[in-house]
């Protein structure tokens, strides 16, 4: 078991607005669960986010799986998160050039920078991504996750180029405001930083994958073992008979877990 410095400090020491207030709503809620809100449709994700909503502090979305997107779609999902207190997570995984990335952040149809406080990216292509998505992002107090390491089998995100993320994010303070990781403990510095977030996916209440090479960690593991701070929780909750009791359970052993890592 690691220990932590709690959120509530940690929050005065976020440099990013949407950084400090994930540790914010995260200590109001006593919810360190991001919902992955994989579902069939836009209106599926609508009525899950309201029911799952007073449960955790952030929703995933992967806009671009919804057959009936609409415009008002940003607006519908950012008055239910206004409602329940979390933040909107835009999964697009940014990959491309700086400059590629400022307009695929911008338009197209989607206008991410209009309803999701936080997107992220992969490191692949060097440094420019951060500083492209930050030209759009930052005037508007969003925050960027950074793909430090990845929860799939055979991931090549470890190591060097879990480092090389590790510095990309200390070299922008302002606007990065953590990472996807997987077993930050296991880091030469392990989680680090305690100004930066980190979000772990692949987790269920028992371990395991599934047939395309996720791989599943428990709550208790992610949080209290491998060093992380937000469950990153998709089918576990979704798919569930009753996904609202379902969210309660992960919310509650993943903010036990935390409490057990925590220096009081
Ligand atoms: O390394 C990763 C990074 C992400 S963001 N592994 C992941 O699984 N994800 C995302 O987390 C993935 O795109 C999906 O939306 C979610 C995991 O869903 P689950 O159903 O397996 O819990």
């Amino acid at each position: 078991v690691r220990v932590r410095l709690p959120f509530r400090e940690r929050a005065k020491m976020a440099k990013n607005p949407t950084g400090r207030k994930l540790f914010e709503i995260m200590v109001q809620k006593e919810s360190n669960l991001c919902l992955a809100a994989d579902v069939a449709t836009a209106a599926d994700l609508l009525d899950i986010a309201d029911k799952v909503g007073p449960e955790i502090c952030m929703l995933k979305t992967h806009v671009d799986i919804f057959p009936d997107f609409t415009p008002e779609f940003g607006s519908k999902l950012r008055s239910i998160a206004d409602k329940h207190n979390f933040l909107i997570f835009e999964d697009r995984k940014f990959a491309d050039i700086g400059n590629t990335v400022t307009m695929q952040y911008e338009g197209g149809i989607f206008h991410i920078l209009d309803w999701a406080d936080i997107v992220n990216a992969h490191i692949i292509s060097g440094p420019g991504i951060v500083d492209g998505l930050k030209l759009k992002g930052w005037p508007r107090g969003r925050g960027l996750l950074l793909l430090a390491e990845m929860s799939s089998s055979g991931t090549l995100a470890k190591g060097d180029y879990t480092a090389a993320a590790v510095k990309i994010a200390e070299d922008h303070p302002d606007f990065v405001i953590g990472f996807i990781s997987v077993n930050p403990a296991s880091w030469p510095g392990g989680p680090g930083n305690p100004s930066l977030i980190h979000a772990t996916p692949g987790v269920q209440m028992v371990k395991g994958g599934d047939a395309l090479g996720q791989q599943y960690n428990t709550p208790y593991s992610v949080i209290s073992e491998r060093g992380s701070d937000v469950i990153i929780v998709g089918r576990g909750i979704i798919k569930a008979a009753n996904p609202a009791e379902a969210a309660k359970e992960y919310r509650l052993q993943g903010w036990d877990a935390y409490l057990a890592s925590c220096m009081s």
